[in-house]
Order: C-alpha cells, then structure tokens, then sequence
C-alpha cells in the first residue's frame, strides 16, 4: 500500500491527494505536523533526507517532491493523458511542471506561506542557510555514487550542474564537499561536454 506523508494543510502534499484521487489509487495517509517540527524528526530525516512533505512511500522507492510524484502516478497508475510518452507533449509537460515548481513556487505559493507559515519562507537572512543546506543534501547523495539520480548520466546531471559548478561566483565554497567536486569532474568529462563560456 502506497503511504502519503501528508498536511491537509500543504499545497504541494494537496497536489498529489488530486490526483491520487482522480486517478482512484488507494492510500494510506500519515499526517505530519509542520509547526510542530515532525518533517525534520530524525527518524523521518534518516529514510527522507531533505525534511520536506510530500513524501510517497511507495514501499520500493520514498518519492520526494510534488512534480515528481505526479510523474509517477501518471506513469505507474494513469495513462497517456496524464503523462504523455510523445517527446513534443512530455516536453511541454515538463515545462509546466516547472513552473510550478519554481513561478508559482516563488509568487502565489510563496505569499499564502508568508500568511499561514511566515517561518518556512524564504528570506535574505536564509539564504546562506538554503545554500548550507541544498550542499549537504547533494553531498550525502553523491558521496559513494556516482551520478545524481541513476547509475548513469541522466537529465537529473545535467539540471544540477551549473549551479554547482559555478558556486564559486556566489562565494560558496564547496572545498568541504568532495562527493560534488568529483561529480563535477565527471560530468565534465562526458564526451561532448561544453563549460559556460565554450
Ligand atoms: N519541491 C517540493 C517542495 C516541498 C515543500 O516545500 N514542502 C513544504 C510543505 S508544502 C515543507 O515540507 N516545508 C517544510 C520545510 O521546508 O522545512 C515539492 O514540490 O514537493
């Protein structure tokens, strides 16, 4: 059975009751108390290390992040209106898919949190701790593997770069990350690859 670590009161957790609804997939939900601080309980951040509902336990995979759980309902329990295999259509899907992970994310989402939870926005002050935080995840992940979401290269490399790769122009120094800095160095030397500035 499928466990939603779910808040009745989270747009994103609410994103994929949808369409676990509309698709007419059962569940089990496991409510999580963001004020109370249960999404950064240890024995939560041990199997789901980037402390944030909605999780999906699919009992093969712990599925993190709202676009992300959608794809895989659409794939896994859906059908092609959902998520389209048509390259043209899955590309078109993708793109709005992330927008609303990053416009909506930052305008309407971002204004009902400073209402209901002004303690999870982002503001300037967190910003260094934003940074602190995105090094660790990535650095957790890619010490010990070699490559971000599969045991090849993938799309998930390639988004991931440029960031990193160019931390230093932010002044982030990544000299305590040595699982990035190696994963740096390997996705440069893909065949083809090209720097900022080639
Ligand atoms: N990109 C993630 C963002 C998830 C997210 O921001 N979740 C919020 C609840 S809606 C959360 O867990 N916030 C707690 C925190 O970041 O500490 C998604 O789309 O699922």
């Amino acid at each position: 059975m499928i466990t939603l670590y779910d808040s009745r009161f989270s747009l994103n957790c609410y994103k994929v009751r949808l369409l676990l609804a509309l698709l007419g997939v059962p569940y089990t939900r496991q409510p999580v108390d963001i004020r109370k601080g249960e999404h950064r309980a240890p024995e939560l951040l041990a199997r789901y290390p980037f402390g944030q509902i909605p999780v999906l336990d699919t009992g093969a995979l712990a599925l993190r992040d709202s676009q992300a759980i959608l794809v895989w309902l659409a794939r896994r329990h859906g059908n092609e209106q959902w998520m389209p295999t048509q390259p043209e259509d899955e590309a078109l899907v993708n793109a709005w898919l992330a927008a609303s992970a990053y416009e909506l994310r930052l305008g309407p989402y971002e204004a009902r949190l400073r209402k209901r939870a002004p303690f999870l926005c982002v503001t300037g002050d967190t910003q260094a701790n934003n940074t602190e935080r995105a090094l660790q995840l990535f650095e957790e992940r890619l010490r010990g593997r070699q490559w971000l979401a599969l045991d090849h290269p993938t799309v998930a490399d390639i988004a991931a770069f440029p960031s990193l790769a160019h931390a230093g122009d932010g002044d982030v120094d990544l000299g305590g990350c040595p699982g990035i800095l190696a994963w740096l160095d390997r996705v440069r030397g893909l065949p083809g690859f090209v720097g900022l500035l080639d």
